[in-house]
């Protein structure tokens, strides 16, 4: 789209905006401040580089899908993520799995990483000017095949990854001094079982008492914060799922660790923006994993639908932008990964964009007042403002292609780049 084109149906969309008295150079300040963490999982199906057999089933993650070009080197999964990152406007972070270090010729076991391993990322990150996030990997392992690790009843195990998650810690923490900036360290581990067990209550002891002694170690938060990950059911979790949202609403709030709260992980009725400005009354940060679950599944890639612009609007309304980390999760095997993160974070990103030019001391007027008529009415009219104008100058300002143009330059690089791969 030309500049022209952008700039003719910005400045009508201003005139739209202004007599509604919302200040768009406000909005879009605000706007550029977001920073949305990519998983860099997207861009090989959750394979990562680990040199070993080890790396098999277990642990209910499974990318659907055979679309040529996974990336199958750090370099090649780099070079993926600058090509995302320039189609995406404003501030970027990478989310980081343990799986994805650069172990060398040698098989280095989850108990073994160090931050060593993670060095080339730090450069690269340096350079690109993104900031990381980190995961342990508690899944795609022999020893996660009994689908338990840090609750299993087997002390072997537990210990295995007690100490892997240590070092993740560690490695966050070494991440976030290098580059002078946090980061976020989240953990998500897979262990539940298929049918219903008799003996819920003690896993569930014994992954309080694990995360006990993983947290009994204390980082600066300006190196890294903690983060915990419920779910509802998995592959494999059906019947029973260890940490479940009430374990680690529990553990979070009485041990001072952010709790993540993914859009797949909660039941499909029930409402995840909700959730913010009740738990914000306890704790003072949250991460969300964006993600967007169709029927079975949690993890297909994220779309500008009605619950993240519910997110969005709850966020902005709350006043808590500086409070909510934004991550985006899903790995979709089936279609172009590198356009599948653009699609993930221009949407998320873009949901924010219709919030923020709400007139929203008007609408708190009405709320106030009583005035119920007035308060859905003017929602219902906001719906259709002109808001894609606005983004698309946005685009175009933060130099990033605006509107679909930025379609052809994905074809591009599939034809020319990551089709040829072998
Ligand atoms: C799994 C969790 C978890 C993973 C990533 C790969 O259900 O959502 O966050 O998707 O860690
Ligand atoms: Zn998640």
């Amino acid at each position: 789209m030309n500049e022209k084109k952008v700039m003719g149906t910005y400045t009508a969309a201003r005139e739209r905006y202004a007599s509604l008295g919302v200040d768009i150079d406000k909005a879009l300040e605000a706007l550029e401040k977001i920073s949305i963490s990519l998983p860099c999982w997207q861009g090989d199906d959750v394979s990562g580089f680990e040199k070993s057999a080890a790396h098999s089933g277990g642990g209910g993650i499974q990318a659907t899908g055979n679309y040529p070009g996974k990336a199958r080197t750090a370099e090649e999964l780099r070079m993926d993520l600058k090509k995302a990152f320039s189609l995406i406007p404003g501030r970027m972070r990478l989310n980081l799995h343990a799986i994805y270090g650069e172990f060398g010729e040698r098989f280095v076991d989850r108990d073994e990483i160090n931050p060593e391993h993670y060095k080339g990322w730090i450069d690269w990150a340096r350079q690109e000017k993104v900031k990381l996030d980190f995961n342990a990997t508690c899944f795609a392992h022999p020893k996660a095949e009994s689908g338990y690790t840090l609750s299993s009843k087997d002390k072997e195990v537990r210990e295995f990854w007690i100490e892997h998650v240590k070092r993740c810690r560690e490695i966050s923490a070494f991440i976030g001094r290098e580059l002078g900036s946090f980061c976020i360290h989240n953990l998500w581990i897979p262990d539940g079982s298929k049918d219903f067990p008799v003996d819920r209550w003690t896993h569930r002891a014994l992954l309080k008492e694990a995360l006990d002694r993983i947290f009994a170690k204390e980082y600066i938060p300006s190196e890294m914060k903690d983060s915990l990950e419920s779910k509802l059911f998995g592959l494999g979790s059906e019947a029973f799922v260890v940490g479940s949202h009430e374990f680690y609403m529990g553990y979070a709030l009485s041990n001072g660790v952010m709790l993540c709260l993914d859009l797949g992980h909660f039941h499909p009725t029930e409402s995840v923006a909700d959730k913010i400005s009740a738990l914000l009354q306890f704790s003072d940060e949250i991460l969300l994993h964006l993600s967007r679950g169709v029927r079975w599944d949690s993890d297909h890639v994220v779309i500008l639908n009605d619950e993240v612009r519910g997110i969005a609007e709850e966020i902005v309304r709350s006043n808590a932008l500086d409070k909510v980390h934004l991550a985006l999760d899903f790995f979709d095997a089936s279609l172009n990964r590198v356009g599948a993160l653009v699609i993930g974070a221009r949407a998320v990103h873009k949901s924010f964009l219709p919030v923020l030019l709400e007139p929203r001391e008007k609408l708190q007027e009405f709320e106030n007042a009583g005035n119920y008529f007035g308060r859905l009415a003017l929602l219902e009219e906001l719906k259709t403002l002109p808001f894609g104008a606005v983004w698309d100058y946005f685009c175009l300002k933060m130099d990033v292609p605006a509107a679909e143009s930025w379609m052809e330059e994905i074809q591009r690089y599939d034809a020319e780049v990551t089709r040829k791969r072998g």
